[in-house]
């Protein structure tokens, strides 16, 4: 039985096509049906939000405004006519009329908008908010362009701008009636009023932020959501005067300055960028989200008494820490609050989320800087900086000496992550060892003073994308076997453990993942020219590249095997490895990875004697629509970074998810899926993180397992010799031998054993799929669904909207 829903839809598509091409669609081009179904999906979903945002209004339920500088959202299309029931419908209406939905779904761009896991995991959320039907509005700024495009060129990344609004901009509904202005730069006076002291902001660069709002569609619920992107543009347009003079560069200067915040995604991720556009981006969306939701709840509530019960405001990594400033300066400039009843309506509302304990990531920004773009806001941190100090001296004399290290000003910088701790009642991490990390280690001295504020949440992810859409035959596996529950609760699907002996369940899984690399090979022969062998085993580690994820472990075992094959007449069982990355623009120890990870690729492709056994493929521009081909594909699942340094990692649940079986460390939510499959079900090696810190703080010599490990000193030599078709990898050479921070050869021989194992087990098919089964069956706990519901319990206070 068809649904109201896909009635709609079909009847809304025939309208587009006639109102905006004055055709139809059995004589519309691709393009324009494309278009049709974009924008007759987006207006279901306007209608849907209308509905829903009255109801919220009703209710006066608490929100949750998701801040965040990435949101990764990937394709919507597909997402959006799933969640809705509508997908077979609509494929099957346009399939009448010649049209492939396949083609349509491949001719959406990713939205790009976020680099990586942190991006990733806030669309997640929003996914789940929205099925379970919370309330929540996700803000971000709508970069022109996301995350770059790679190619390589000769094994080096190179990046190409990502242009996706043209044919993606179908979601973004512009709000121009809710245009905000955003002050930058100026000088602050102070002076005597009625008041008392009040602060002046003058002199400022105003620029106006314009929303477009992308609706988030949940599944088999009334909700949509909404995620507010921001535009930059200037005030004033552009200078007639000088345009009249002749000055035509010129007269667009103020604009193009403006529009530059909004202009392009920063690519670094994990890592600081201390540059003054970022830091204005940083501001430019904060201040507009907190300035639009403090006037809505203003207009209704007419105080701020009551904004805590009202709203949280939740600050994803510290990219949005200027929340709390912006707030102070707010509630204390623009409605008259004086400081101690600001600062407790602000520290009542906010609550943070720390991703990562690199110290490279923990942003801290020059206090010139901060000083000079944001003077007002510069001065409101000087005084939650001069109370927090006082409030240590006083209450905690025992860590006068930490101060420098807790303090929000110090050494010349102003340390957001403290910023963010003195200023929001919760902070998480988002893996149970990470959260331990920061309340022992990273955050010691503050949980010694706020033991009540750190909590963990840990990571999830969607399995409507991640494994209904991504891989709909193992969906309708589960469907068959244990019913669709699965797809709301994805607790049930732990009922799939009963299948661990039934040859037919065992075997469907076979055939399933077969499919899966079927489907993959095919992309990697368009895209690469590789044949891979589907009965080989694909191991798989698709991720950022960054040193402490440690693809470079990976190509050493890759580079041992290589010669055991060619050199000792080792026969392994076949295998493929399959990477994606890419690395941040400026990074380049991370690109002289994927170099070598290129190089190694071709010498095995071209070696007769080994090629047959091991093949390595690089596919290029890793991104949401690439995970969803690859992960289903996976046998094995690398998770192989030096403990202690992933907070969490979230591929390693969506490969769970799909049937890989871990192959890591006990690091991150690995523990966690440690803790969920059980020892037999995954395949760990290597230092723990005690381990990691003691070997540190002995002095780690990386030559001292050199000289130690015959195969550790063979693969180096080969790679110093010009092994790798004579290229040239000097700088990873040495970078193991005399610095490799992230421990590579300490864990290698470990590691290199734990292959073994694998293979081992690979072998043995029968027990292999009964792995696979129970890596699918326990993911539950990994539900985005799961993660969220422990926010909204424990962190936001928030209830459903029915
Ligand atoms: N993460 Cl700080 C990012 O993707 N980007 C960042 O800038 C920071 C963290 C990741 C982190 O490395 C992963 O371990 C997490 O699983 C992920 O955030 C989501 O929490």
């Amino acid at each position: 039985m068809e649904n109201h829903v896909s009635q709609k839809l079909k009847t809304s598509i025939e309208k587009i096509m006639e109102v905006n091409f004055g055709n139809n669609i059995k004589n519309g081009n691709k393009r324009q049906v494309y278009e049709a179904v974009l924008t007759a999906t987006n207006e279901i979903l306007a209608e849907k939000r209308y509905e829903y945002s009255k109801k919220v209004k009703e209710q006066e339920a608490k929100q949750v405004y998701y801040m965040s500088m990435e949101f990764l959202v990937g394709t919507s299309l597909k997402n959006n006519l799933w969640n809705l029931e509508a997908e077979d419908d609509i494929k099957a209406f346009l399939a009448e009329y010649g049209f492939d939905i396949e083609e349509f779904y491949e001719m959406e761009p990713d939205a790009g908008l976020g680099n990586g896991g942190l991006g990733r995991l806030a669309s997640c959320y929003m996914d789940s908010m929205t099925t379970l039907s919370y309330p929540i509005t996700g803000f971000s700024i709508r970069y022109e362009f996301g995350i770059f495009k790679q190619v390589i060129i000769d094994g080096w990344q190179n990046e190409f701008p990502d242009s996706w609004i043209d044919q993606a901009g179908y979601w973004l509904n512009p709000r121009a009636d809710e245009e905000i202005e955003v002050h930058f730069f100026g000088n602050i006076k102070e002076h005597w009023t009625d008041k008392g002291l009040t602060t002046e902001h003058t002199d400022y660069v105003s620029v106006m932020a314009k929303p477009y709002d992308l609706f988030i569609s949940g599944y088999d619920t009334e909700a949509v959501n909404t995620l507010r992107l921001w535009s930059a543009k200037s005030t004033s347009g552009f200078n007639m005067d000088l345009f009249s003079k002749g000055e035509y560069v010129k007269s667009t200067e103020n604009e193009a300055i403006a529009s530059s915040i909004s202009k392009v995604l920063y690519p670094a991720d994990d890592k600081i960028e201390g540059k003054s556009l970022r830091l204005k981006q940083q501001y430019f969306f904060v201040s507009a989200s907190l300035q639009q939701i403090t006037k809505e709840h203003y207009k209704k509530y007419g105080t701020f008494e009551s904004f805590p019960d009202k709203a949280v405001i939740h600050i994803n990594d510290t990219h949005p820490s200027l929340c709390v400033p912006e707030l102070m300066r707010i509630l204390m400039d623009d409605y008259g609050y004086v400081w101690d009843a600001a600062w407790d309506i602000t520290a009542n509302s906010l609550a943070y989320t720390n991703h990562t304990v690199m110290s490279e990531a923990l942003e801290k920004w020059p206090i010139d800087l901060v000083k000079s773009h944001l003077p007002r806001i510069y001065s409101i941190i000087e005084e939650i900086n001069r109370r927090f100090c006082q409030f240590i001296y006083t209450n905690h004399p025992e860590l006068s000496a930490s101060i420098d290290k807790m303090a929000i000003i110090s050494e010349g910088m102003v340390k957001m992550a403290n910023l963010c701790i003195a200023g929001s009642y919760s902070v998480n991490g988002v893996s149970k060892l990470h959260s331990d990390i920061l309340k022992t280690d990273t955050f010691h001295n503050f949980n010694i003073v706020y033991p009540d504020k750190f909590t963990n949440v840990t990571n999830g992810i969607t399995h409507r994308r991640w494994l209904c859409q991504a891989n709909p035959l193992l969906s309708q596996l589960l469907t068959e076997k244990i019913g669709g529950g699965f797809k709301k609760s994805l607790s049930d699907i732990e009922k799939f453990n009963e299948f661990y002996y039934d040859e037919a369940v065992l075997s469907r899984l076979r055939e399933i993942k077969k499919e899966n690399k079927k489907r993959l090979a095919d992309y990697i022969a368009q895209k690469n020219g590789i044949e891979v062998n589907c009965d080989s085993m694909f191991d798989v580690q698709v991720k950022r590249l960054h040193e402490y994820k440690r693809q470079l472990l990976n190509v050493l075992q890759i580079i041992d095997l290589y010669r055991k094959i060619k050199f000792q007449g080792f026969r392994p069982l076949p295998q493929t490895y399959i990477f994606a990355a890419k690395a941040s623009a400026g990074y380049f120890m991370a690109k002289e990875i994927i170099r070598l990870i290129c190089a190694v690729s071709d010498m095995v492709e071209r070696d007769p004697d080994v090629r047959d056994f091991l093949k390595v493929v690089f596919i290029a521009d890793y991104k949401v629509s690439l995970a969803e081909i690859i992960i289903p594909a996976a046998d094995i699942s690398e998770q192989i970074s030096q403990a202690g340094k992933e907070a969490s990692g979230t591929g390693n649940m969506k490969l769970m998810i799909n049937g890989a079986v871990t192959l890591g460390t006990m690091d991150g939510a690995n523990v966690e899926i440690y803790e969920a499959v059980g020892p037999e079900n995954i395949f760990i090696f290597g230092l723990s993180t005690q381990e990691v810190n003691d070997l540190y703080h002995r002095g780690y010599r990386p030559e001292d397992f050199y000289n130690a490990n015959q195969s550790i000193r063979d693969v180096l030599e080969f790679i110093k010799s010009g092994g790798i078709g004579g290229k040239n990898f000097d700088s990873l050479y040495h970078y193991l031998m005399y610095s490799d921070p992230y421990m590579n050869l300490a864990d290698f021989a470990s590691y290199c054993d734990a292959h073994r194992r694998v293979e081992e087990a690979y072998r043995d098919e029968a027990r292999f799929t009964q792995m696979s089964l129970k890596n699918i069956a326990n993911a539950g706990i990994f539900a985005s669904d799961r993660s969220v519901t422990d926010y909204a319990n424990h962190i936001w206070h928030v209830k459903p909207v029915q």
